[in-house]
């Protein structure tokens, strides 16, 4: 925290501390996995740690700490942790001092922290298929919020989503975007396979995830075409095959949306050939991405 490493108890910050108030914070989220060899390694470190700086740019907020540096704290923060697998949450954000929106003179903190987090949707979701649900929230327009920027007030938008989708019953919420096209999921990219052709929403009204880049890359590499072109929902209803991205969630597939089901509802051929190469390049078993892994 700050440059220093603090115990768990000891990692706190004032109630007036500027971002909890306004949601002017930056963050991102990593994971570290134990390869094949028996050693760990955080999956594209620099790339995260790139767009935490990014989204940093987007606020006009200036993190006291490099790229290397900060990727180097978020090895030694597994290191003293002694974890050989766990997810990471760098932030920044503004400290006390003044208050009020526009105050922007109150230090900037940095922090990072690690645990253990399992199957972001569930184990069940993440080997059968997730249920979505079409959100009553639109994501929002590059002119309201900055959806390429991973800031903390980006997430009310998720979470207003992602709890109305789980408390009808479902296990994500699927968010379009202001033209009523599919943008992405409360903490996910989003991804349709039909006829052998894989779409994906352009970098509009979603975050350029990092995962989404790695799964491109791969059905690239698979000789499979990707278009990333904006779509609607129905085309999502007639799908052969439907997922998730994300670090938290990994590839995850998608069974149903709005209680229409998608292909033979249950994970299909791309989908798997996906999270078959995806495992094996978090855990450095495919030369092909070894250049992924930041080795602790
Ligand atoms: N869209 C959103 C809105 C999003 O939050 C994430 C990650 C992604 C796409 C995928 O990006 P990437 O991780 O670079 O592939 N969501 C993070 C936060 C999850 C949380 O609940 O906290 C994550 O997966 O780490």
């Amino acid at each position: 925290m700050d440059g220093a490493m603090v115990p768990y108890d000891q990692a706190n910050v004032h109630v007036l501390t500027h971002s909890l108030h306004y949601g002017l914070a930056v963050f991102e989220g990593l994971r570290c996995y134990k390869g094949d060899n028996g050693g760990s390694a955080i999956f594209r470190a620099k790339e995260h740690i790139r767009r935490l700086l990014d989204s940093a740019h987007i606020l006009e907020m200036t993190i006291p700490f490099g790229q290397e540096e900060l990727v180097k704290a978020c090895a030694d923060v597994v290191r003293v942790n002694k974890f050989d697998e766990c997810y990471l949450r760098p932030i920044a954000f503004y400290g006390d001092g003044e208050m009020g929106v526009v105050a922007r003179n109150n230090k900037v903190r940095v922090a990072i922290a690690a645990w253990p987090w399992g199957a972001y949707l569930g184990a069940d979701g993440q080997s059968q298929g997730v249920r979505l649900k079409t959100a009553s929230f639109v994501r929002f327009h590059h002119n309201s919020m900055m959806p390429m920027a991973k800031t903390s007030a980006n997430y009310v938008n998720s979470a207003l989503a992602g709890y109305e989708a789980r408390k009808n019953g479902y296990d994500e919420a699927l968010l379009l975007d202001v033209n009523g096209y599919v943008a992405e999921g409360s903490g996910e990219n989003f991804f349709i396979a039909r006829d052998g052709v894989v779409y994906t929403p352009p970098l509009m009204s979603c975050l350029a995830g990092i995962t989404r880049d790695s799964v491109i890359r791969i059905l690239h590499d698979q000789g499979v075409t990707v278009k990333e072109q904006p779509f609607p929902r129905d085309l999502v209803y007639i799908a052969d095959e439907a997922f998730m991205t994300g670090t938290a969630a990994e590839v995850t597939p998608v069974r149903e949306l709005d209680d229409r089901r998608i292909g033979a509802g249950k994970p299909g051929p791309i989908t798997r050939k996906v999270i078959e190469v995806f495992n094996a390049a978090l855990r450095g078993r495919d030369p092909r991405y070894r250049q992924w892994l930041y080795s602790l």
